[in-house]
């Protein structure tokens, strides 16, 4: 039977081994709430320590494997999810409440970033130069860190586990997993693929639970020598405290409240586009979405118009259901908080344009329609991270004003400019304070081999993804010899 088709009894993976939790929990289709997923295996400390104890294990042999057994591996896990992309979806859309051609999209990124960095296994490289002492040689190589912690959140999970776990076993670091409570299923979907590939028994293990017990252990245990995290804010300052006081490597990529500017010059209809899929796709529930449209004053009205038409033909539904442009918002407690920002721009003195009510459908679910709002630039819903299908629009009165509104925010990972002019393309690619630009594309929708992560409070540590991954998942030795 197929796995999108039944329920699940997600186990962990301790040392090649399934486990039982020492509880249980349970996720829920958020397209149909009667509808329980899976009853998940939730750990404890002791567990967790268990599943650090067999990376721990593990590593001697890992690190100092060939580049072609990791290779090998990758290879193998990415060929099964590409070959498995729309079971898997399923599953996806159904766990989380992405539209299904979304959720297929998703895993087959993850399948080419494993086959990316089942390349990349094979390219581990390093220098030799001239020492400036006569007969002496300098190499400088990279070596694994040791054992990664994968913290990972609900909105990717197959995507952002999978480009933190291949970058880190492709350069021979052993892993421990913890997928987030709401999306169990597919964290061990990925589990169960990579229990398959010819991993040592501990190379990869996978550890479900809370945040509070199994993702402070993981952060706090002295034998975790990395933590990849992708998450909140306030998550992410709290592992950086803990991973600081005992130097152990962390890399955080966190929240996002990106710009999407418009200017006069630009293509219309390629920027409402542009709007509508940064803002709106996925729910809204991105780090890339763009939740800040702001507009040159020429164009303001007619953008707004066009993009409120778009809306209110948008089609909000069942994940699975054909045709869905937006599925349902992730769980009850999200809802709520997309639904308390409606609150908090009305008693602003926001101007609400359109949507941001919940919605019935068929099926009992957390549905919400999407929403626009009219802000000004101190305005709560323009300033912090909703993580939901609500965008604002800011008045600008030049591209410089723009740029100015643009840079003024807390975040820093992408931001979007939509124009004909060469010159401020060029301009807005060196002045965004971001890690990433789009120009004439959506902020939200990038490639699997390229590095992601932003500036200011959106990003901490080394890049992730392509092979900018190298910078975190290895440490850099250099070595001396007199010839
Ligand atoms: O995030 P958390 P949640 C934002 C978004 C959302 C809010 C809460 O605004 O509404 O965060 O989502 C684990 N030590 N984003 O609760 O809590 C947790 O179990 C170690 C934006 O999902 O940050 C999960 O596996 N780990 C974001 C992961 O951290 C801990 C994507 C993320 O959980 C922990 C997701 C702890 N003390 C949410 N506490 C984006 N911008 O991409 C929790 N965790």
């Amino acid at each position: 039977m197929k796995l999108g088709e039944i329920r699940q009894q997600p186990r962990h993976l301790i040392n090649g081994r399934w486990v039982s939790g020492a509880t249980t929990g349970i996720s829920i289709n958020p397209s149909d709430t009667r509808e329980v997923v899976a009853e998940f295996a939730r750990a404890d400390r002791n567990q967790t320590e268990l599943a650090i104890a067999a990376a721990v294990d593990a590593l001697p042999q890992w690190s100092l494997s060939t580049p072609q057994r990791r290779a090998d591996a990758l290879d193998l896990a990415g060929s099964e999810l590409l070959a498995r992309k729309e079971e898997l979806g399923q599953l996806l859309a159904r766990e989380e409440g992405k539209t299904l051609p979304e959720a297929i999209a998703e895993v087959a990124r993850a399948g080419n970033i494993f086959k990316f960095f089942a390349g990349e296994a094979l390219r581990i490289g390093g220098e030799t130069l001239a020492s400036v002492r006569p007969g002496v040689q300098v190499d400088i190589t990279r070596e694994p860190v040791g054992v990664v912690a994968v913290i990972a959140p609900w909105n990717f999970p197959f995507a952002i586990p999978a480009w933190k776990i291949a970058p880190a076993l492709a350069y021979g670091n052993t892993v421990v997993f913890k997928p987030a409570e709401l999306v169990p299923t597919c964290g061990w979907a990925l589990a169960e693929i990579l229990s398959r590939c010819g991993l040592p028994a501990g190379t990869f293990n996978l550890i479900m639970g809370s945040g509070r017990e199994v993702g402070q252990t993981l952060v706090e245990h002295p034998r975790v020598n990395a933590v990849s995290f992708t998450g909140s804010v306030s998550t992410g300052r709290r592992i950086l405290t803990a991973t600081a006081a005992r130097q152990a490597k962390v890399q955080l990529e966190m929240g996002g409240k990106n710009p999407l500017i418009v200017l006069a010059d630009a293509d219309l209809d390629q920027a409402v586009d542009c709007a509508l899929q940064g803002s709106y796709f996925s729910t809204g529930q991105r780090c890339t979405a763009s939740s800040r449209l702001i507009v040159e004053a020429p164009v303001h009205d007619a953008f707004v118009a066009r993009l409120t038409q778009r809306l209110a033909a948008l089609k909000v539904g069942h994940a699975l259901t054909r045709g869905t442009e937006m599925g349902p918002v992730v769980d009850g407690a999200q809802l709520e908080q997309n639904l308390s920002y409606m609150a908090i721009g009305a008693d602003e003195g926001a101007q609400h344009v359109f949507g941001g009510e919940r919605l019935e459908r068929e099926t009992p679910g957390h549905y919400m329609s999407p929403a626009l709002w009219l802000a000004e630039p101190g305005h709560r819903i323009a300033r912090e991270e909703i993580f939901g299908p609500i965008a604002c629009v800011l008045r600008a009165d030049d591209y410089g004003h723009a740029l100015e509104l643009a840079n003024d925010t807390p975040f820093g990972l992408c931001a979007g400019l939509c124009t004909t002019s060469l010159k401020h393309a060029t301009h807005f690619r060196r002045h965004a304070q971001v890690g990433m630009t789009m120009v004439n594309l959506p902020t939200a929708g990038v490639d699997f081999h390229v590095p992601f992560g932003g500036r200011k409070d959106s990003s901490h540590g080394p890049r992730e993804q392509g092979r900018y991954a190298a910078e975190f998942y290895t440490t850099v030795k250099t070595s001396y010899m007199l010839a």
